[in-house]
Formats: C-alpha cells, sequence, structure tokens
C-alpha cells in the first residue's frame, strides 16, 4: 500500500467520504436511520431486469431500471410475423442444461417444449456441427452431392476444434482464427481431387460465413486465435421459446414493483466520484443525467448498456472520464454486426423435411479477399438460410443470417430492394424463373439501432480476456479502494467465457447485483431465506 494511501486511511474522517453504509460502523448506522441505498440500473436487456431481480429479491427497494427504448427486452426481441412469432435477435439457449442459467429459468417457468426438456438432449456435448437434413445449391442452381459437403465439412470441423486448443502467450501475435483455419485449408487442399477444389473452397468459404455469424464478426481474420478457446459452451441441444425469447425476459421482471422499469429513458451522462445532493440534502457519489434533463442520484449504477454504445459514447458517457485499462478494452474488443432477414412464402420450394438451405457461390474462396463492391455482391454473405419451425404455426418462413460491411449494407437497403434480390436468387439456385417472390418480410437493423450498434461481442485480434475482465472491473478501480464502490459494469461483453449469449448477460447481471449485495449484509439480513 502507498504511503500517502496508508496516510489517508489514518487521517480522513469517514464524514469525509461520500455517504455509504459499507463506510460506516453499525452505530454509525443506526443513526443514519434504515435508507436503502439507491440503486439505478442503465439498460432494460436480460443483463438489466435480471439484476434488478435480484436486488429486489434481497430487500434493496430503491431500484430504477432507465431504459433508452420504449420496450424491456434489449436484444431479445419478439415479433408477429407470418402466422406466429420469430425472434430478431436471440433466438436459441445455446446448451440449454441444468448450469446454463437461462435454461433454469426457462425450465422453472414452464416456457419450453417437453423435447428441450430431455436429459438425453441436455447432455448432447456440441461445439459446432452443421444442421441435419441441409441442402446445398451452387449459384448457378446445380444441387451438391451430399458426399462432397460431408467430406469437407468434417475436415473444417476439426480444424475448428484446433482453434479453441491455444493459450496465452502461444500465438503469433496478430493471429486470428481466420488465418490459421487459412493454413489449414492451404496444406490440406494440396492433396485434393482437381475436379474438387472449387467446389471445397466455395464450400469452406459458406462455413467461414457461418462462423462470423457466431463469432458477430465481419471476417474470421478479425477474431483472436489465442484467446478464443475461452469461450465455453454448456452441454445440450440448442432449443427455442415456443412463446417467443421476450416471454422469459416477461417472467424475470414480473416481480418488480410497478415503476422499477422506466421505458424511453436515455441516460446521457454519468457524473461519479462526486458528492450530490438530492431534495433532502442527502450527499450521493454519483448522478445520472438523462436525454429529458432529467437528473437522478445514486449511490450505485449498473452499466449495462452494449459495448456497440459504448464505443461511440464512452468519451461523453463518463464524467470524469474511464481509465485507461477500461478505454483500451472498449476500444480493443470487437462488436460486430450480425443481421436476419425473415422471408415468408405463399407454399414452400423445399422438400418438407429440410431445415437448412445454403449457397456454395461459384469462385468464391477462403484464400481470396471478397471483392469489396458490397452492392453487387452483399448476398455472396449471406450465411444459409434456417427453415423456421414448426410450419403449422408459423407459416413458410425462411431466416437467413448475414454479418459485418455486408449487413451494414443491407441495413441501407429498402425491402423491396432486398425482395427483388433473393426473388432472383431463388430463381436462379432452383432453376424455376417463375418461382413466386416472398410475400412477406422482416429484418433486423441492429447496427443502427442508437442504443445498440451492433450486435454482439467477440475478442478481437489486439485483445484477450483480459480486456473482458477490465471491461466489467467496478469504479473506482482497485487504486482506489478507498472509496465505496460507485460504478459497476454488466451486459454480455463483460463475461469472459460466455459473452455474446444471453445467459452470459444474465450471469453478470446477477454477478454485479451479488456485488452489492456482498455490500449490505444488513439489508440481506432483514430477507427471510425462503425468499431467495
Ligand atoms: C443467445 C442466440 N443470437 C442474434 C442476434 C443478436 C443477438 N444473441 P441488451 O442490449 O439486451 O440490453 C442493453 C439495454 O441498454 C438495451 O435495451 C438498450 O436499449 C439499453 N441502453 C443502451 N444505451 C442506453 C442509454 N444511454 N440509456 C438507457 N438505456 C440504454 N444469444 O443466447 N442465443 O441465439 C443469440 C443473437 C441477431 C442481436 C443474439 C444470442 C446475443 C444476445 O441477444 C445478447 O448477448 C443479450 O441479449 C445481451 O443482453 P444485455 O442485457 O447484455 O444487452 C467460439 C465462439 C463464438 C462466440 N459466440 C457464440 C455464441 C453465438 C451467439 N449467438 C448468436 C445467435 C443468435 C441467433
Amino acid at each position: 500500500m502507498g504511503i500517502w494511501l496508508l496516510f489517508l486511511l489514518l487521517v480522513l474522517p469517514l464524514s469525509a467520504l461520500p455517504h455509504n453504509r459499507d463506510n460506516l460502523d453499525s452505530e454509525q448506522q443506526e443513526a443514519l436511520g434504515p435508507r436503502s441505498p439507491v440503486i439505478l440500473i442503465i439498460g432494460a436487456g436480460i443483463s438489466g431486469i435480471g439484476a434488478a431481480e435480484k436486488l429486489h429479491k434481497h430487500g434493496f427497494h430503491n431500484i430504477k431500471v432507465l431504459e433508452a427504448t420504449g420496450r424491456t427486452g434489449g436484444r431479445i426481441r419478439t415479433q408477429s410475423f407470418a402466422k406466429g412469432l420469430v425472434e430478431i435477435g436471440a433466438q436459441w439457449i445455446h446448451g440449454p442444461s441444468p448450469g446454463n442459467p437461462v435454461f433454469r429459468l426457462a425450465s422453472q417457468f414452464g416456457l419450453l417444449s417437453p423435447d428441450a426438456l430431455l436429459e438425453e438432449n441436455q447432455k448432447i456435448n456440441l461445439f459446432s456441427k452443421p444442421p441435419d437434413n441441409l441442402v446445398t445449391y451452387s449459384s448457378s442452381g446445380k444441387k451438391i452431392n451430399p458426399e462432397v459437403f460431408a467430406n469437407i465439412t468434417e475436415l473444417y470441423y476439426t480444424w475448428l476444434e484446433e482453434t479453441r486448443n491455444f493459450t496465452d502467450g502461444e500465438c503469433e501475435p496478430g493471429a486470428s482464427v481466420g488465418s490459421f483455419l487459412r493454413q489449414k485449408i492451404v496444406e490440406n487442399s494440396k492433396g485434393w481431387d482437381k475436379e474438387l477444389v472449387e467446389i471445397n473452397l466455395a464450400l469452406l468459404r459458406g462455413m467461414l460465413n457461418v462462423e462470423c455469424s457466431a463469432s458477430g464478426s465481419h471476417s474470421m481474420d478479425d477474431v483472436a486465435l489465442c484467446p478464443f478457446g475461452e469461450y465455453t459452451m454448456f452441454p445440450g441441444l440448442d432449443c427455442t421459446f415456443p412463446k417467443g425469447f421476450e416471454s422469459l425476459v416477461n417472467h424475470i421482471k414480473a416481480p418488480l414493483p410497478d415503476g422499477t422499469v422506466i421505458l424511453n429513458k436515455p441516460v446521457k451522462n454519468i457524473h461519479w466520484n462526486g458528492a450530490f445532493r438530492d431534495q433532502k440534502s442527502d450527499a450521493y457519489p454519483v448522478t445520472v443525467q438523462c436525454e429529458d434533463g432529467d437528473s437522478l442520484v445514486a449511490d450505485h449504477v449498473i452499466v449495462t448498456v452494449p459495448l456497440g454504445f459504448l464505443k461511440k459514447q464512452y468519451l461523453d458517457f463518463f464524467n470524469p472520464p474511464l481509465p485507461s485499462s477500461k478505454i483500451q478494452a472498449i476500444k480493443n474488443l470487437g462488436f460486430g454486426t450480425v443481421n436476419k432477414i425473415l422471408l415468408e412464402f405463399e407454399k414452400p420450394f423445399w422438400d418438407p423435411n429440410t431445415t437448412y438451405i445454403q449457397t456454395a457461390w461459384e469462385g468464391d474462396s477462403p484464400l481470396i479477399e471478397p471483392n469489396n463492391n458490397l452492392k453487387q455482391n452483399w448476398m455472396r454473405k449471406m450465411a444459409g438460410f434456417v427453415v423456421l419451425e414448426p410450419p403449422g404455426q408459423l407459416g413458410h418462413v425462411l431466416c437467413c443470417f448475414i454479418t459485418g460491411k455486408e449487413a451494414e449494407f443491407v441495413e441501407t437497403l429498402t425491402d423491396e430492394e432486398i425482395l427483388s434480390s433473393m426473388t432472383d436468387h431463388f430463381r436462379k439456385i432452383t432453376g424455376n424463373p417463375e418461382l413466386p417472390p416472398p410475400i412477406s418480410i422482416l429484418r433486423s437493423q441492429w447496427h443502427s439501432q442508437p442504443y445498440t450498434g451492433g450486435s454482439y461481442s467477440y475478442v478481437a485480434v489486439g485483445s484477450s480476456g483480459i480486456d473482458v475482465n477490465n471491461l466489467a472491473e467496478p469504479l473506482p478501480t482497485d487504486k482506489e479502494a478507498l472509496k465505496p464502490i460507485q460504478v459497476l459494469f454488466a451486459g454480455e461483453a463483460t463475461q469472459r467465457n460466455y459473452y455474446s449469449t444471453t445467459h452470459g448477460a444474465l450471469m453478470t447481471g446477477w454477478r454485479e447485483a451479488q456485488r452489492l449485495i456482498d455490500r449490505y449484509p444488513e439489508l440481506r439480513a432483514t430477507v427471510s431465506e425462503a425468499k431467495l
């Protein structure tokens, strides 16, 4: 401990510190009366709502969740489309098994289908695998022999598994998952039959596009190799919510008293490390300024805004500014765009048991830089079409994923432009020039959402899991430990092993709630254990 810090500890009277109960002894706390700490949570996604519910359950009654938009759920967003409900954000519980808190809550609330609850499904251990009953067309309309696809896929998944075997310090600086896979492809392609080279390369390009949508990156060359294996999967066969993913958020928030969540309340900035007074003249270390001119004081603020928002706003959002470790983390970590385009058809042009339709674009290869004429080539980035289930309840709907710069470009197109390109594409691959166009379209535009700025985070080349930890670190940081915790950070990008997922986000909301719960043992004593 520095000599000055020791000196301060000995001489500084408690009253000189910002008013916070965890600096006071029990007599002083009693004299202060039973004021519950004021906690503001910024953002009503699953991390913010999860934090609020946990704090409420543990006896904290002075909580407000400030949400910029007119709805809760954030990147969990269920909408009506075709004859049923679809997701334009999170879709699957990745790894639905008891270790996964989203699965646990969804099961408790009775939100899952009987299949999803089968024990044998919870035990399936998958990192990544191609969908069953998949059909592949070449861009000029030839059906690709499933055996050709199966052979190259098997190789690809072996290499992909290998990308997870590195640990810190084992990689060249700048090594990416993309560069590793490319090296494997170059080495292996020397042994391929001549007539398979073009199709294998086109198929591998498509697999890298799928990988971009899992990682949320423009290119796998942007995703750092060494920390890639830190991302952890729970076992279980991915499943969906029959009544929509938002049904989970609605259940989590149900116990919160009316008025806890304030919608259409964008926060402009957070002033911390101060002594801000409320009407009763109590002093608080933090005040939050809203875009509508309101200011709210707080003992603690939990910031759950997406990394995409922080990347644009971190300079103006915090006063005093963030420490350099946090700024570096915000700049270094990746946050890309993954969008969905949903298309409804009057009648399916695919066989009833098909679950996935993909295109191998002739001439494409992971060994050649993609042409960057986005207007002409955006469709080549499509990762394929998932056939959404069940057709009986939903209608005939295909959902396509598109990532990166191409996804951002598509956000600028009109529905008509997208429909026209899609119709041409389906006519070409099926060889049916009369194929009827889709009857309706719905798509996400996550990049243009001002309070999101993209889809989810990844550990980019030049960053590591340490950046994720630094982003999660509360303020003031340890060096200023004399001060109580004021600003806490949650949200998917702050979870080192489960980033980019709903369960990762929920874990971080709970983590930060627990950090506060641990600081107020006297509140814990007021809550019966049965409630917890
Ligand atoms: C999952 C899945 N999934 C698809 C797509 C997307 C995401 N995810 P939120 O943003 O929810 O909340 C913050 C709030 O803050 C928000 O409401 C803002 O409005 C508000 N806010 C911002 N600024 C503010 C201000 N100034 N004032 C006030 N409020 C403000 N996850 O589990 N399964 O299938 C998918 C998918 C298209 C966009 C997903 C999926 C990611 C989750 O949706 C996301 O992590 C959480 O919802 C975030 O919650 P939150 O609370 O943190 O923020 C190896 C390896 C690779 C690693 N990746 C593998 C996993 C792949 C991820 N899966 C993707 C697939 C799909 C389809």
